[in-house]
């Protein structure tokens, strides 16, 4: 047989073989799950599908009394409808349906409305339902509400109003436009077509409801833009719903804060067309090219894997072992549900492991960046909370092959954020299985002559739900990942471009970070990200139990020589409210967070709990006096917050109090109000995160590297034993009578039959929203 010829045959059973036993591909977006039927109907916990974002809107703007202009023709100064997505059901009406076969609860929305055209200007919150064809609509205050009327300085950024920003934007520029060429070498802004400024915005938009004002900064219009400041800063007032005195109020430039334009043209002239002490490095094009994610071609030249060889990949020999149905997943006794909650991010419903409810909900909340830095106005008040900013619309499509594997599976989500229609983000979760390559559980047992009575070991095997969320500069990944034992664990990373800051030459805003380039750096900053997880235990009675490790002394009856010495116990207490259960992680007194339900024993007589594991804990470090920050932000201050669940505590943060936080729309604190919570239905509060440095290497990018945060949730107790003991993948080695080895196999295929392997030729990404 000639060599072509065996190709031939070889690629004619390969395509046999996958055909039969392989996931599909689909159009071109990469292999799919073995997908179930879909469903004939929809889940409770669907997030809006186009059909029923489009219903709510049209609905919404029949409705004379609301005044709502639709979005596409609105003016800053019009009322809108601003963003949309599930209301999800009430917990009882969705645990009857789920559990007692009870009726199906109505599909519901809230929609956040900019009822800036009213007579009382305001911001409102609506439920709208039922869905598909809406027939009411009522205000819905939001949890512990502080403000009747909530004031309208506390919308987020949008549409309409930059387009406004603009206009006073190039107004100042077209002022400041010749000395701006002159200083930042050619760079300018107004009608630019080589050589621009762009700008983008900071946070807070005001500090108290009276302003709204908020810091935009200029960079260089290059590849990693937000490493380009140039030092250029305007204070955007748009107070109150009269465009027309809408002003840009401050301008920073030369490290001096100047009330005008022309005040900082007059300075300029006064000093012979100069700014004493300021001056600007502007980068040639190689020098430019720091910040760019292309290689150099020195870099392709010089480049690794010399042998040019891709590195490993994930590969899935014998087919898919999950499936997906909708929004639906099920995984080696795993079901749950997922979406994006165009808010806030990524959540999940109904988590349940060989049939027991671990999680009804586990749902990002809040993620948030506190910047510090002396000598820019807007870097020095930054403090972002980024669900503010769009992070569900911020889930933009996935890359196979390089977000996920090869062999990941995709959900497309529907948003309507700053927009006049849903709009869809394709392939924004991706699902896979992979194994970590490292044992999940193992031994070796020496039988003390040189050889071994058995070995025993098996893989980790994991499902990874990921998303990533790229809000501006920042590109936070997400994962939920599922273990064999029922273990629940949520990474996260932050990825992307520091919003970097220009320094000045004479050292003095070192202090705040390092440079990172001749006259850009870093400043330091935080990353602070909270999660809720509606937590059960075999049901809804549950109580906190800390197991504390103490050390004690201890009498060595039995040697005189050393007649007392220390060791160490458990003691154990169960926090009786809600006050007591604000937790902090603290490495002199470790503790076990365990979640128990105090009227379920394991045959060993333990109660059974799940372990609440934070990853990397972070401590807040502002003060609680910082009154224009913290009143909205009281929830970065534990790790760990258990309060009893309610319908309407349903989320600790709006993406209203990102303007304003010192009246905040609503009040966290107010969950926590002694309330007993033994054997309560109890929901986490988790929050992990970062002291981010910047540093020389988090140009061009922050890598990931060893830099993760997170927490896990595990069994504790819950079983008699680890449940993952019946995997088949299981090795186990050992010897008969006579010495000779046995392999144990469990029906499970050792052979190398397998042929789904996974392609780079379909990869196909289009990448638009
Ligand atoms: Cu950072």
């Amino acid at each position: 047989m000639g060599r072509a010829l065996a190709l031939v045959l070889f690629a004619a059973c390969f395509a046999v073989s996958y055909a039969k036993n392989c996931p599909v591909y689909n159009k071109g977006q990469g292999p799919t799950a073995d997908r179930r039927q879909a469903p004939k109907e929809r889940s409770i916990f669907d997030e809006l599908n186009d059909k029923e974002i489009v219903a709510v809107r049209d609905f919404l703007l029949k409705q004379s009394e609301l005044g709502l202009v639709p979005y596409a023709n609105a003016t800053a100064n019009d009322s809108v409808i601003y963003t949309m997505e599930l209301l999800p059901p009430p917990k009882a009406e969705a645990l009857a349906f789920l559990d007692a076969k009870g009726p199906k609860p109505q599909r519901r929305a809230v929609a956040l409305l900019f009822l800036l055209g009213a007579s009382t200007p305001q911001l409102m919150q609506v439920e709208v339902g039922p869905l598909p064809k809406p027939t009411y609509y009522k205000e819905l205050k939001f949890p512990h509400q502080l403000q009747d009327k909530i004031n309208i300085h506390q919308r987020p950024g949008s549409g309409p109003e930059l387009a406004v920003w603009e206009e006073l934007v190039v107004a100042t520029m077209t002022e400041l436009e010749d000395m701006l060429k002159a200083e930042l070498g050619g760079y300018h802004y107004v009608d630019c077509t080589d050589k621009c400024l762009w700008y983008t915005d900071s946070a807070p938009r005001g500090m108290d409801n009276r302003q709204r004002a908020t810091w935009i900064w200029f960079v260089r219009y290059l590849p990693g833009l937000y490493a380009h400041p140039v030092g250029l800063e305007f204070l955007v007032n748009t107070t109150g719903t009269d465009v027309s005195k809408w002003h840009i109020s401050k301008i920073f430039f030369g490290n001096r804060l100047w009330d005008t334009a022309e005040e900082l043209l007059q300075y300029y002239r006064d000093n012979n067309n100069t700014l004493p002490g300021f001056k600007v490095h502007t980068p040639d094009e190689a020098e430019a090219s720091y910040s760019s994610m292309d290689l150099t071609p020195e870099e392709v030249e010089n480049g690794r894997p010399t042998n040019k060889r891709w590195g490993p990949i994930t590969y899935e020999p014998y087919g898919k072992r999950y499936f997906i149905s909708g929004n639906h997943i099920s995984y080696m006794g795993w079901e749950l549900d997922v979406g994006v909650r165009t808010s806030s991010g990524v959540r999940a419903w109904d988590m349940r492991f060989k049939g027991q409810r671990q999680v009804y909900e586990w749902s990002m909340q809040q993620a948030y960046a506190s910047y510090g830095f002396g000598s820019s106005m807007y870097q020095r008040s930054t403090h972002y909370l980024d669900h503010s900013w769009g992070m569900g619309p911020s889930h933009h499509e996935l890359v196979h092959g390089v977000d996920c594997p090869l062999t990941a599976s995709y959900l497309d989500q529907w948003h309507h954020w700053d927009s006049d229609a849903p709009f869809k983000l394709p392939n924004s979760i991706c699902i896979f299985e992979q194994n970590t390559n490292s044992p999940y559980r193992r031994h070796y047992d020496k039988d003390f002559e040189g050889s071994y009575r058995f070995y025993a070991g098996v893989p980790t095997y994991q499902l990874v739900i990921r998303s990533i969320s790229a809000v501006y500069n920042y590109d936070y990944l997400f994962d939920i990942i599922l273990y064999m034992d029922g273990t629940m664990e949520q990474k996260m990373v932050a990825y992307g471009y520091p919003q970097a800051v220009r320094y000045n030459d004479d050292g003095s805003d070192s202090k705040y970070g390092y440079k990172f380039f001749y006259d850009v750096g870093g400043s330091v900053h935080d990353h602070i990200i909270q999660w809720k997880v509606d937590i059960e235990v075999n049901g809804t009675s549950n109580s906190v139990q800390l197991d504390e490790v103490k050390v004690e002394k201890v009498d060595y009856p039995f040697n005189p020589l050393v007649p007392s010495g220390y060791q160490k116990y458990v003691h154990r207490r169960l926090l009786d409210n809600e006050t007591e259960a604000l937790l902090n992680v603290d490495a002199k007194r470790p503790t076990h967070h365990i979640i128990v339900n105090e009227d379920s024993k394991n045959s060993w007589g333990s109660l059974r709990g799940m372990l609440v594991q934070v990853i990397r804990p972070f401590y807040q470090l502002l003060p609680d006096d910082f009154e224009g920050w913290m009143p909205s932000n009281w929830w970065t201050k534990q790790q760990i917050a258990v309060s009893v669940r309610k319908d309407e505590e349903s989320m600790s943060g709006s993406i209203l109090e990102q303007a304003s936080s010192l009246d905040p729309v609503m009040d966290f604190r107010k969950f926590f109000d002694g309330e007993s919570i033994r054997k309560k239905d109890l929901v986490l509060w988790i929050n992990v995160g970062h002291q981010h440095i910047p540093v020389a290497e988090d140009a061009p990018n922050t890598p990931s590297g060893a830099s993760y945060d997170g927490f896990s949730l595990r069994p504790y107790n819950l079983h008699d034993k680890d449940t993952s003991t019946d995997l088949l993948e299981t090795t186990y080695i050992t010897k008969d009578e006579n010495g000779t080895q046995i392999r144990k196999s469990y029906g499970m295929p050792r052979d190398s039959t397998g042929k789904c392997i996974p392609t780079f030729a379909n990869v196909k990404w289009d990448g638009n929203y």
